[in-house]
């Protein structure tokens, strides 16, 4: 769609979701009373900057059911996702927002290469996350053949991908690189399977990584996005160009805003993503901060499609370590190590704070190859990450090599961060 008509669909999809919130939602109501503000005063897209955003912290405190948006015999499911403190993130679907999320799952896993031959494996888990049965009921109305395995169980999983012809795999990033280190162990090469192509998402993961992936199950890996706040996957995808994620903004209208100011940003310039869901019926969100951080471009993509595209999350504003007063971030710490190449891409990064000083120790695995060299070449080796470590994130951090398959391997979303500081 040219960006006029499309633009025109968003603005009436907007008002049209703001006029619902403000009849329906008390919260989304006293919240534009408190700004002075009547659905009217969104009469169009350039508007919506004088809405207040919403947090999570909003949902919390309107834990579980405030901020639906129909009664609720019309909520036909409930997701949830686990925060890290207390209380889980509730949100709910009418049926009717159940075939947008099928539509734009199917969109994603279309891009991804997946038709009616195609079989889908879907090793996200299946439950309250979000990741299972979207990518689950996406792949049903491509029409594909659904392998419904959900995570974990990575010997039979592989077991059944080379029994059943998987063409297409769904799942995390780290877990594709688990299900890669032990299809090696079972004695298996990619040309064992049919494999073509992978939809991963859920957690950050550099370029580096998925070139990883790539080479070790030779197939197409493609960056999925979404938040169980906005729908789950399927925000937004890559096309086969892997040049920046498509958002499906006739859905989910995006904003970049300063995370310090609020204040709306430009193409290019990066900062954290915000949206606004214009067709939801069940929990309308109005300026999400999702703080999730990227950049948008609407410049053409050579892929045809006029959807705005993000870039790859570079993190979360809340998921940066401050460590002695330096921004890190975890992703900072894969690109070196994949970078370098002489390690395995597994790596945990653990913050303590010593006399008042925070320590940051960053326990790298080495390949099984490895672990019989001497101990001089290990030590060079650990100093050589950590000169590189140093100049890339701005501040010191120690270096531990730990044997092959000490690091806990993740099924789901890897936890890549220990922070011991009582802070
Ligand atoms: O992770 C939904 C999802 C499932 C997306 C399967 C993709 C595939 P939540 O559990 O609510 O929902 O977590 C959402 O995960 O705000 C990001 O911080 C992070 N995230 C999701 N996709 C990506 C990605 C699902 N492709 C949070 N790259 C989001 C980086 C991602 N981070």
């Amino acid at each position: 769609m040219v960006r006029t008509e499309l633009s025109a669909v968003q603005a009436a999809r907007l008002r049209d979701t703001i006029e619902r919130a403000y009849r329906q939602v008390p919260f989304y109501r006293s919240r534009m009373q408190a700004a002075g503000l009547l659905p009217e005063d969104i009469a169009s897209l350039e508007h919506i900057g004088k809405l207040p955003f919403t947090t999570k912290q909003d949902m919390r405190d309107n834990y579980p059911y405030g901020l639906f948006a129909v009664p609720l015999a019309e909520i036909v499911r409930i997701h949830a996702s686990s925060g890290t403190t207390g209380k889980p993130t509730v949100v709910g679907y009418t049926k009717r927002d159940i075939g947008i999320w099928a539509e734009v799952m199917a969109r994603t896993l279309t891009a991804a290469g997946a038709n009616r031959q195609s079989f889908i494996q879907v090793a996200y888990g299946y439950g309250l996350f979000t990741g299972g049965l979207g990518a689950h009921y996406g792949a049903e109305l491509v029409g594909a053949s659904v392998i419904p395995v959900s995570s974990g169980n990575t010997a039979r999983q592989i077991m059944l991908m080379k029994d059943f012809g998987t063409t297409l795999l769904a799942c995390t990033p780290s877990y594709a690189l688990y299900i890669a280190e032990t299809l090696g162990e079972m004695g298996l090469e990619p040309k064992d399977l049919s494999l073509r192509a992978g939809v991963f998402g859920a957690e950050p993961w550099s370029e580096r990584m998925r070139k990883e992936i790539e080479a070790r199950l030779s197939i197409k890996a493609i960056d999925i996005y979404g938040l169980s706040e906005i729908i789950g996957p399927g925000v937004a995808s890559e096309c086969e160009c892997q040049d920046g994620l498509h958002i499906n903004e006739d859905h989910f209208y995006p904003e970049i805003i300063n995370p310090q100011t609020g204040e709306t940003l430009p193409d290019g310039e990066k900062g954290e993503l915000v949206l606004t869901t214009i067709t939801k019926e069940g929990m309308p969100m109005i300026r999400y901060r999702t703080r999730d951080l990227t950049v948008l471009t609407h410049e053409p993509c050579a892929c045809g499609r006029t959807l705005v595209r993000m870039g790859k999350v570079l993190g979360r504003s809340d998921d940066m370590l401050i460590i002695r007063g330096v921004n890190v971030f975890p992703s900072q710490v894969e690109t070196v190590l994949l970078g370098l190449g002489e390690t395995s891409p597994h790596y945990q990064l653990i913050v303590d704070r010593e006399d008042n000083l925070d320590k940051l120790t960053v326990l790298v695995e080495v390949t099984e190859a490895m672990f019989s060299d001497e101990v001089r070449r290990l030590e060079t080796l650990e100093h050589k990450i950590e000169a590189a470590l140093g100049s890339v994130l701005g501040v010191s951090a120690q270096v531990r090599l730990v044997g092959p398959k000490s690091i806990e391997r993740s099924e789901g979303k890897a936890k890549r961060v220990i922070d011991n500081r009582k802070l």
